[in-house]
């Protein structure tokens, strides 16, 4: 690794993420049942129709996770709760023993001294809440208030920071246009309707929170860099048309009070009525902006109707998603959100990181692609910050190897290795470079 510390400003924070579906084991501990586990039952949504009723049973292995948290020397741990697990009905009763395991999660970072930095939702839709519409019902937005008071008045008191939402685009776009995501809905008018009660929620949650008192409070945010698949103005409008709605919307809602153009067109007719009076809502002031960012796409007309595009391959080299290696992107991105979007306002990256078919090897696992990964982009980061652009720190996605949602357990984002039979955590090489980085 060719970063370290030093190169980076006094009080920069390094963290790793995960969430609560993809690593705890929601099939424990009264958890409820959640829209992935309805999802991943359903044939044909999920490789080997994996779900995450175990997963790497960080539900009994937490202190475990966390020590490896804290021996790599991060400052911070980016975790989310599951509502499901909170509130099994997703309304109404709590689930003592879920509220439970929480707090003990948040005592056990403190005690390492590390910074516990939660996300509220990180999809698992408790499943009964599906059946009133989920995303689609404005009401989401109140019931979303009710469970973050519910989380937040138990351990509200000893968070660093808060994000309510974990990247919207996905709760919205992918999950209800491009049904690749729970519930697998493919339906324009529920797609615009989750784009926007996905953002009033978000909001009733920060108003929930600064109710309580609560500072740090921020929002997470995807963002996939997009260039045109060649040099004709269709492939460049239907680009923009990418953009508009994959990384605009949502900053544009959350930071402007307003949708991108080029988004409504499509949109607009199928968005709630009265729409436009819940910006003050969704505007609700942020402490600081997180961006999750992974790759880029090559974008090209579709021959269809609207938002007519479709991705084509790209040429640069690729991880273990087929995703394109792009570091430029995050560079763009940072000034870019701090250029038109966020102003002075802290960044951070929230999630970065890359999927390797890792194999374990006698007790070790190389993985030079991901150090060399992880370098690059933390080099985009630098460039950004000597421009002046305000990004205070760098999440790691992911701790662990995990549920990777609808493609399982084989793409394997971990600094540390588990092995899915055994649960056994084996930190990769990547980890070892990283926790010499973090030291020096
Ligand atoms: C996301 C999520 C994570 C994923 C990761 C890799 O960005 O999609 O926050 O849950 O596992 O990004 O795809």
């Amino acid at each position: 690794m060719r970063h370290t510390r030093p190169d980076f400003p006094d009080g920069f924070l390094f963290g790793a993420a995960t969430s609560s579906y993809q690593i705890e084991g929601h099939g424990v501990g009264g958890a409820g049942r959640t829209q992935w586990d309805d999802f991943a039952a359903t044939p044909g949504n999920v490789v080997r129709f994996e779900d995450g009723a175990r997963a790497c049973d960080h539900y009994h292995r937490y202190a475990e996770d966390l020590d490896l948290v804290a021996a790599a020397g991060f400052d911070c741990y980016r975790f989310s709760l599951s509502w499901a697990r909170v509130m099994p009905e997703g309304r109404g009763p709590v689930n003592a023993e879920g509220l439970d395991f929480y707090d003990r999660l948040t005592d056990a970072m403190l005690e390492r001294g590390i910074k516990p930095c939660a996300t509220l939702y990180h999809w698992e839709l408790p499943s009964p809440l599906l059946d009133s519409g989920g995303w689609r019902n404005r009401d989401i937005a109140e019931w979303f208030a009710d469970y973050t008071e519910v989380v937040m008045s138990r351990i509200g008191d000893r968070m660093f920071s808060v994000a309510p939402i974990n990247e919207p685009w996905c709760v919205a776009w992918l999950s209800h246009f491009e049904g690749h995501h729970a519930p697998g809905v493919r339906d324009i008018r529920a797609a615009a309707r989750a784009m926007h009660h996905v953002l009033l929620a978000h909001g009733r949650a920060i108003e929930t929170m600064r109710g309580l008192g609560m500072g740090n409070l921020g929002g997470v945010f995807n963002h996939e860099w997009t260039d045109p698949a060649d040099d004709s103005p269709e492939a460049r409008s239907a680009a923009d048309r990418y953009d508009a709605i994959y990384n605009r919307w949502f900053l544009g809602g959350v930071f402007k009070g307003e949708y991108p153009t080029l988004a409504l067109e499509g949109l607009e007719p199928h968005l709630p009525t009265g729409w436009q009076d819940d910006f003050s809502t969704i505007q609700a002031p942020l402490d600081w902006c997180g961006l999750n960012y992974y790759t880029r796409k090559l974008i090209a007309p579709a021959g269809q109707p609207w938002p007519n595009y479709r991705d084509v391959e790209g040429p640069l080299p690729k991880t273990f998603m087929d995703w394109e290696i792009y570091p430029d992107g995050l560079y763009n991105f940072l000034t870019r959100a701090a250029r038109e979007y966020t102003g002075d306002l802290p960044l951070f990256v929230t999630e970065n990181g890359m999927a390797s078919p890792d194999v374990l090897k006698g007790t070790s696992v190389e993985d030079p692609d991901r150090t060399a990964y992880l370098d690059a982009h933390l080099a985009s980061a630098k460039r950004a910050i000597a421009e002046g652009v305000p990004l205070n720190g760098y999440f790691i996605w992911s701790l662990l190897d995990n549920y990777e949602w609808a493609l399982g357990y084989e793409k394997r984002f971990g600094l540390v290795h588990v092995d899915f039979d055994t649960l056994v955590r084996t930190p990769k090489a990547s980890y070892h470079a990283l926790a010499h980085a973090l030291k020096s």
